[in-house]
């Protein structure tokens, strides 16, 4: 099983990640990670960091000649803002004192809980491990496992429906076309937008929302759509809760910054339509049992069912506004304006590129679930065997 771990504070030194459990003989070349890394960094409507940072990830453990050897990963990606934080995020140097505390939580964030939590003075230590910026070193492990996939012929993509009022959450028209070469292509044509839409008028629209709010020192969430495509049917399982596939699936997009909702398919638009509406009729089809539709999202009795994955994740407005919200000091317990903090206006491109990595390892411990192996060649084999499989008992 593909588990990982990262650490990291925003304006430290560097990222890092250790990624345990993949197979050995997966080959990985440094694009594989640094183009996921550099994906996620783009986006109309981050805020100045981006121009400091170029995220590259240094690969120090696990990796001989090109392949994985079975052993853990260990990534690292250095901070270039670093420089400019020696001091407030000094680890040794100076004394805390040194250093004027930041007192004043912003609504929305973890700062008061993380403070009163972790027993804190002042509110420093949570935005440094709260930020986002997390997200790099989780998108550089979680690469591998896509990369793990794609030999395994699964493919990941994402877009974005939603900005603010831009977009909405109708798919778009020509997402059949894109999706039938896998969702890769998907992902590829989100890539050519400044805000990963697939409409003009919604990017259009979403510039305008994201310029107006940046103006009013406001910030903007919008909805994710994310597609996995080429999963056999019966990744996951019905039989425990900790093997269902939409429970981990739903679980791992939660975990990123700021998503705070998930759809499996169209699950909201379904809750509202009698059965006949929603369930999948089956037809008998030559190869495979054929579907004409798709609303139960790819996934049925919490497994695969062998149709294109659809989930979709909402993701709030960023916290952090120029345009403080109401709070109030946690030393003098007066009433005050949040902290101002440099921040995005929005982020909502990069949550689409995290959220295509974020599911990878869940995909890829469902496929290792029902392959077994540790070396590529022997999980090839068995899932070949297992589509061959399927393929018969349908009459191909
Ligand atoms: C973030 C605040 C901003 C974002 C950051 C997430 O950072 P800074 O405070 O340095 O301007 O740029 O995102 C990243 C650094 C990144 O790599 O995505 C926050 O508070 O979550």
């Amino acid at each position: 099983m593909i588990r990982y771990f990262t650490a990291g504070e925003s304006h430290g030194p560097a990222l890092s990640a250790i990624v345990e459990g993949l197979p050995a003989g997966l080959a990985i070349a440094p694009g594989d990670i640094d183009d996921e890394l550099a994906r996620r960094q783009q986006g109309y409507g981050r805020g100045g960091r981006m121009k400091i940072e170029t995220d590259r990830a240094e690969v120090l453990s696990g990796v001989r000649f090109g392949k994985t050897i079975g052993s853990p990963v260990t990534l690292q990606i250095e901070n270039r803002d670093w420089k400019n934080w020696t001091s407030k995020m000094a680890r040794f140097e100076q004394p805390e004192e040194s250093i004027p505390p930041v007192t004043v939580p912003r609504p929305g964030h973890a700062d008061l809980g993380g403070m009163i939590k972790y027993g804190f003075e002042e509110i420093r230590p949570v935005i440094e491990r709260a930020s986002a910026r997390e997200t790099a070193a989780r998108v550089a492990a979680c690469s591998l496992a896509k990369v793990f996939l794609r030999a395994a012929g699964i493919q990941i993509g994402s877009y974005v429906s939603a900005i603010g009022p831009a977009g909405g959450k109708a798919l778009s028209p020509n997402l059949s076309e894109l999706l039938a070469g896998g969702a890769a292509n998907l992902s590829k044509a989100a890539d050519g937008s400044s805000v990963r839409m697939l409409e003009p008028e919604h990017e259009q629209a979403a510039v305008a929302a994201i310029d107006r709010a940046k103006e009013e020192g406001d910030t903007l969430g919008g909805i994710i759509e994310l597609f996995i495509t080429g999963a056999p049917m019966g990744l996951g399982s019905y039989v425990q809760h900790d093997r269902r596939l939409d429970a981990e699936l739903a679980a791992a997009l939660v975990s990123i910054q700021a998503v705070k909702g998930v759809e499996i398919g169209p699950a909201f638009e379904n809750a509202g339509k009698p059965g006949s509406q929603v369930h999948d009729e089956l037809f008998p089809g030559s190869g495979e049992p054929c579907r004409k539709t798709n609303r139960a999202g790819g996934i049925e009795g919490s497994m695969s069912n062998g149709q294109a994955i659809h989930l979709r994740a909402a993701m709030k407005p960023i916290a952090t506004l120029m345009t403080p919200l109401h709070s109030f000091d946690t030393i003098s317990m007066d009433a005050h304006l949040s902290h101002i903090e440099r921040s995005d206006t929005c982020a909502v491109p990069a949550c689409s590129v995290i959220a295509e990595a974020v599911v990878a390892p869940v995909v890829a411990n469902a496929l290792l679930r029902k392959t077994g192996g540790d070396h590529m060649r022997e999980i090839l084999e068995r899932l070949e065997a297992y589509r061959k499989e399927i393929a018969e008992r349908f009459g191909n």
